[in-house]
């Protein structure tokens, strides 16, 4: 997605069931997530002060979700950055392909649940910024 914009990628409120036990969230394709989910995985034990990301994905579109703790996902289409952060285990951001994204400002013991529309394909990938900025002109 060469022409997506950060203005593309949302903050989306998934469902919460509350009880006096718990809660729990449930997230259902294509009901909750506008793609069909392949792949799911999570970052945590992350030490302080580190950073994750540092690429885009060409084909790929993510729900990441602070399952646990917080976090800030820096997004960037080669004109404009826009910080979000994520401190809810019922808010998801989506993204979609084509936009940079550092994630950096974890809290301890945060947790990042990942929801993919795709399987691990590392030629999906864009890890070099100055690949990434060619590639968005
Ligand atoms: C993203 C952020 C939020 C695999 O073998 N299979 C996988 O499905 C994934 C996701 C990673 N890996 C291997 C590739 C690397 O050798 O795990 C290692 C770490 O991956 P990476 O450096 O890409 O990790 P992050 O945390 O920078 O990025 C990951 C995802 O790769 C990426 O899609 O958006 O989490």
């Amino acid at each position: 997605m060469k022409y997506s914009t950060v203005y593309d990628c949302s903050v989306i409120e998934v469902d919460k069931h509350h009880s006096e036990a718990g809660n729990i969230t449930v997230i259902e394709n294509i009901e909750t997530v506008p793609f069909e989910t392949n792949r799911v995985y999570y970052l945590y034990d992350i030490p302080g002060g580190e950073e994750r990301g540092a690429h885009a994905h060409r084909e790929l579109k993510q729900l990441l979700i602070a399952a646990s703790g917080s976090f800030d996902v820096v997004l960037n289409d080669g004109n404009v950055r826009r910080t979000v952060s994520l401190n809810r285990p019922y808010h998801g951001l989506l993204i979609v392909p084509g936009i940079w994204r550092e994630l950096n400002n974890f809290s301890s013991g945060a947790v990042c649940l990942v929801l993919a529309s795709h399987k691990y394909d590392e030629k999906d990938y864009i890890r070099n910024y100055e690949e990434f900025l060619e590639y968005k002109k």
